[in-house]
């Protein structure tokens, strides 16, 4: 197998600096050495550009109601992650795409779909299902998963919305930070949540493999989005908002084997998103994420 890995160094979505680092603390910490130590080829296919918030105006969105930040730019960045993962998956590679912020998310999935239903599994402390009427920070990387979905005034916005994906096909893992009116969208939705509450009762074991049933009911591929922040901060430090209480490193690590055990061939994309090297100690959020990515793609003791 063939491992693309793709670099959006993005930080138009998120209130702080240095996610757009990211991708260069991946690299450092040993992804593409992670990668071929369990046998996949690895290909670094660059870094996609990304405009400097310096030279834009945040407040250009197309929303009548609301706020989204940097609405230009995003589509700027992910239109083009949107071609570069398609044609990854043309060329019968596997896309490994590195943020950035969040937002990203909106591109992957669209070039990851591109005429096939797909499931996605999102790590993550946060819903990221806020709409330009919900958001209280108007950043789009807490809105990501509401635009993949069309979820109100995105329905409207072809580039955003990837209508191949269901919203029956979506699970969130690790859920602990819901903005008020974010949180009314989620329940209202169709998507499976498993909060950090599941996960105490139930264990990470548990709770994984069904969100990747969920995900992969009736569709033929899995794209999985692991935010960083959906670990505890005293292991992924280097994320911009870090909540307590979130999953430990043996849980992190028990999920990503099970994404490689129990997705198997179904999982057609990852995402590695919100790793922040200033915010971190030593680049161990970055080294952790490699780490997990190896487990995902099929590293194990024996
Ligand atoms: C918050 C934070 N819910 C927002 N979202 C984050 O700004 O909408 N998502 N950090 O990853
Ligand atoms: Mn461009
Ligand atoms: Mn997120
Ligand atoms: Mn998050």
């Amino acid at each position: 197998q063939t491992v693309r890995v793709l670099g959006v160094p993005m930080d138009l979505g998120a209130d702080r600096r240095g996610v757009d680092m990211g991708p260069s603390a991946i690299r450092y910490a040993g992804l593409a050495e992670e990668l071929e130590a369990v046998g996949t080829t690895c290909v670094d296919g660059g870094d996609i550009a990304v405009p400097r918030p310096e030279e834009r105006d945040p407040d250009t969105e197309p929303f009548e109601h609301g706020r989204a930040k940097y609405f230009r730019e995003t589509r700027e960045v992910c239109e083009d992650v949107a071609t570069a993962v398609s044609a990854t998956v043309a060329d019968g590679e596997f896309p490994l795409v590195l943020g950035g912020d969040h937002s990203i998310a909106i591109g992957t999935a669209a070039g990851a779909t591109n005429g096939r239903d797909t499931g996605i599994v999102w790590f993550d402390a946060h819903g990221d299902f806020n709409t330009p009427e919900t958001t209280p920070s108007g950043n789009v990387h807490g809105m990501s998963l509401a635009a993949i979905l069309g979820k109100g005034p995105f329905a409207e916005v072809p580039w955003a919305h990837s209508p191949r994906v269901r919203e029956e096909n979506v699970a969130l893992v690790g859920t602990r930070a819901l903005d008020e009116r974010e949180r009314d969208l989620v329940a209202d939705s169709d998507v499976s949540v498993y909060t950090m509450t599941d996960i105490d009762e139930r264990g990470i074991t548990d709770i994984v493999r069904e969100a990747l049933d969920v995900a992969t009911a009736g569709v033929s591929q899995v794209h999985v989005s692991l935010d960083m922040d959906c670990l505890d901060p005293d292991e992924a430090p280097g994320v911009g908002t870090p909540v307590r209480g979130g999953i430990t490193y043996r849980e992190a690590h028990a999920a990503m084997e099970l994404v490689h055990e129990h997705a198997g061939p179904r999982l057609s994309s990852f995402e590695l998103v919100e790793v922040n090297p200033i915010l971190d100690q030593h680049n161990r959020t970055a080294e952790l994420a490699c780490e997990l990515t190896a487990s995902a793609f099929g590293k194990s003791v024996l």
